[in-house]
C-alpha cells in the first residue's frame, strides 16, 4: 500500500527511468537493437524490481501513466541515437495488456508521438506476452492489426513459459519470439534443452518468425544458438541492462 502510494509520485519526482540491454545479431556481433527496461529507485527503499512493481501498476491503474513513460523515454532516446550514431537501430518495448484496453486511444497518441520524432514505426518492437494474447486477445487483436499497419513489430516475450497454445502464433500476426532464458539456462547443463531450443527455432523460421534468444550467460550458450540458425540474442554475456550514457559508449565503441 505504501510503495503504491509511493508510485504515484515516482515519475514526477524522477525516481523511475530506464536502462537498456543491447540485442545482438547473432551472426554480425552487432548492436541491432536496445531492449528498454525500467527502474525504480524509491528514496528511501533503494531500487525496487518490475517484478515487484509492475504488477501493482497493472492492478492499480498506474501502467498507463509508466508505460507512457517508457514509451516516451525509449524513443526520444532512440531518435538521439538514430541520428548520430546507429541509423537502422530498433527499440524493444515492453508493454502490457492494460495498456491496449482504452479502444486505441493510447496507439494515437503513441502514433502521434513516432510521428513528431520522424521515427518510422518499424525503429520500434512491442513486446507482449503470451498471457496477454491468452486472456485479453479480442481486445488485442485489433490493436495488433493496427501496429501491423504503422509497421510496427510484434515480439512474443518469456516464449515458452506462459499458457501458450501454438495456435496463438498463428492466430495473431506476430514478428518474433523471445526464447525465455530458462530455456537458455538449461542448455547450459542440458542436451534436452538443446534440442528443445534448436526445435524452437527451426519451428519458428518455418513459420516465418525471427527468434531472439534472451538470457545468453555463455560463449557455449551462444555457439549453440548460432548453430541453431537463432537470429538475435541478449544476455549478460554481451551486457548487463546499461543506462543511456554507458549504451551510448558501447554503441560508438561496438562490442
Ligand atoms: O529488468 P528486469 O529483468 O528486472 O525485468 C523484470 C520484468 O519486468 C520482466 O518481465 C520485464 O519484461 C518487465 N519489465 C521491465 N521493464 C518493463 C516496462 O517498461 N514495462 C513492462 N510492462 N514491463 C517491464
Ligand atoms: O521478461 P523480460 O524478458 O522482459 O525480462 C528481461 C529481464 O531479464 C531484464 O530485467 C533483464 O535484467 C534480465 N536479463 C537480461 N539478460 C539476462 C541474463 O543474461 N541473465 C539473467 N539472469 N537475467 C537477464
Ligand atoms: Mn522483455
Ligand atoms: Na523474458
Amino acid at each position: 500500500q505504501h510503495i503504491l502510494s509511493d508510485m504515484r509520485h515516482a515519475i514526477p519526482r524522477g525516481e523511475m527511468y530506464l536502462k537498456y540491454q543491447p540485442i545482438l545479431d547473432l551472426n554480425a556481433q552487432e548492436i541491432v537493437k536496445f531492449e528498454a527496461l525500467i527502474r525504480w529507485n524509491h528514496p528511501t527503499k533503494g531500487a525496487i524490481p518490475p517484478s515487484m512493481f509492475i504488477p501493482l501498476a497493472e492492478e492499480s491503474g498506474l501502467i498507463g501513466v509508466i508505460g507512457d513513460f517508457v514509451f516516451s523515454e525509449s524513443i526520444l532516446q532512440l531518435a538521439k541515437w538514430r541520428k548520430t550514431l546507429s541509423p537502422n537501430l530498433v527499440m524493444s518495448i515492453n508493454t502490457s495488456p492494460f495498456q491496449y484496453m482504452e479502444s486505441g486511444k493510447n496507439l494515437e497518441r503513441w502514433f502521434h508521438q513516432l510521428d513528431q520524432l520522424d521515427l518510422p514505426g518499424d525503429a520500434i518492437i512491442f513486446e507482449i506476452t503470451e498471457n496477454m494474447l491468452m486472456h485479453h486477445s479480442s481486445n488485442v487483436s485489433d490493436q495488433l492489426l493496427a501496429l501491423r499497419d504503422k509497421g510496427i513489430n510484434v515480439a512474443l516475450d518469456d516464449f515458452g513459459t506462459g499458457y501458450s497454445s501454438l495456435a496463438y502464433l498463428n492466430r495473431f500476426d506476430i514478428d518474433f519470439i523471445k526464447i525465455d532464458q530458462s530455456f537458455i539456462r538449461d542448455m547450459e547443463s542440458g542436451a534436452m534443452a538443446q534440442d528443445l531450443c534448436e526445435a524452437i527455432v527451426s519451428m519458428a523460421h518455418k513459420l516465418n518468425l525471427h527468434v531472439v534468444a534472451e538470457g545468453i550467460e555463455t560463449e557455449h550458450q551462444m555457439n549453440l544458438l548460432i548453430k541453431y540458425g537463432c537470429d538475435l540474442g541478449q544476455g549478460y554475456y554481451f551486457s548487463y541492462p546499461l543506462e543511456a550514457d554507458a549504451a551510448t559508449t558501447l554503441l560508438e565503441e561496438g562490442i
